[in-house]
């Protein structure tokens, strides 16, 4: 006997934004994209997608460079280690159960300290700007993922949510407020969104772990650039490694710390071990010269191990403690 199931998409999605909004999200998600089919449910990585509005990744201080900065999911409190002066920024933003997903969600070039509510699929940012909140209900579904971007380009991140269930990305957009959606990937892949095409707009794309296909959606030409790059138990870590300003496809193998990054300036790889079993990929311009270096926290000492792509040194700081999540 079989059970019969009504599927609403999307329904509850929205309640800040009202009816309107919502019958635009059921009727819409054109399936031009729907991409291929089938496929089986595998691991969807828990955490916060890639943030494209931001030069610099996890920058809290502003000054070009990535900070150390870890997220104290027992206590909700932000521990930032600013590499403009060394000082540190310590802050109680969020509770047990919040996923951390800070981003320039404000465009003042500083990363904010934000947080999203899967029980309500709530979104709440910390400002750094002027230090006020910004509270938007968007995504809601169990397992949705919250994967902030600059889809729209206008230099604030993005409200997006990846819905694994239905393979559909719901973004609102913060240059006008409108939504955009697409179905996009299937159950299984991991939400990847950045700007693979350089045109200061992040696009849509995923990761398919079980055969280490990227699908990403050019923003720029609505066309899309496929390519198998990795293998099942890899961890993907798109990022502009070769600094043209474009995010390149990348992995992260935890069972040897192996780094593959397949540079999008001339097609060529970037391979390098770095990192080893346990560790947690953590990329991004520590060192403030427009591209990502290779990087990883290791949860069992607390300790950060970032390899210079200026001049191929290493910085090391203890920074952060076992169960912490770096950001
Ligand atoms: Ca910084
Ligand atoms: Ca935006
Ligand atoms: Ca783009
Ligand atoms: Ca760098």
């Amino acid at each position: 006997m079989k059970a019969r199931r009504t599927r609403r998409l999307g329904l509850g999605l929205l309640t800040a934004a009202g009816a309107t909004v919502l019958a635009t999200l059921t009727g819409g998600a054109p399936s031009a994209w729907a991409g291929a089919a089938g496929g089986e449910p595998s691991n969807s990585r828990g955490g916060s997608g890639a943030a494209a509005a931001q030069r610099v990744k996890a920058d809290f201080d502003g000054d070009g460079k990535a900070d150390f900065a870890v997220w104290r999911p027992s206590s909700g409190t932000w521990f930032v280690l600013r590499s403009s002066d060394g000082g540190q920024t310590i802050r109680q933003y969020g509770q047990v159960g919040d996923v951390a997903v800070p981003a320039d969600f404000d465009g003042d070039g500083k990363t904010d300290f934000a947080v999203w509510r899967p029980s309500s699929g709530t979104w709440f940012v910390l400002r750094s700007s002027d230090g006020g909140q910004s509270i938007q209900q968007y995504g809601s579904f169990a397992n949705d993922v919250a994967a902030p971007a600059d889809v729209d380009g206008d230099g604030r991140a993005d409200f997006v949510i990846w819905r694994p269930s239905n393979g559909t990305w719901y973004a609102l957009r913060s240059s006008d407020g409108g939504q955009t959606t697409q179905v996009y990937g299937q159950t299984g892949d991991v939400a990847v969104p950045a700007d693979y095409d350089g045109d200061g707009k992040a696009d849509f794309a995923v990761w398919r772990p079980s055969n280490g296909v990227w699908f990403a959606l050019r923003s720029s030409d609505r066309k899309e650039s496929i390519r198998q790059y990795g293998q099942a138990g890899d961890v993907a870590v798109p990022a502009d490694y070769g600094g043209d300003g474009k995010a390149d496809f990348a992995v992260w193998r935890p069972s040897n710390g192996t780094w593959f990054a397949l540079r999008s300036s001339d097609d060529g790889q970037s391979i390098r071990q770095y990192g080893q079993t346990g560790d947690v990929a953590v990329p991004a311009d520590f060192d403030g010269d427009g591209k990502a270096d290779f990087a990883v926290w290791r949860p069992s000492n607390g300790t950060w191990y970032a390899l210079r792509s200026t001049d191929g040194g290493q910085t090391i700081r203890q920074y952060g403690q076992s169960g912490d999540i770096p950001v």
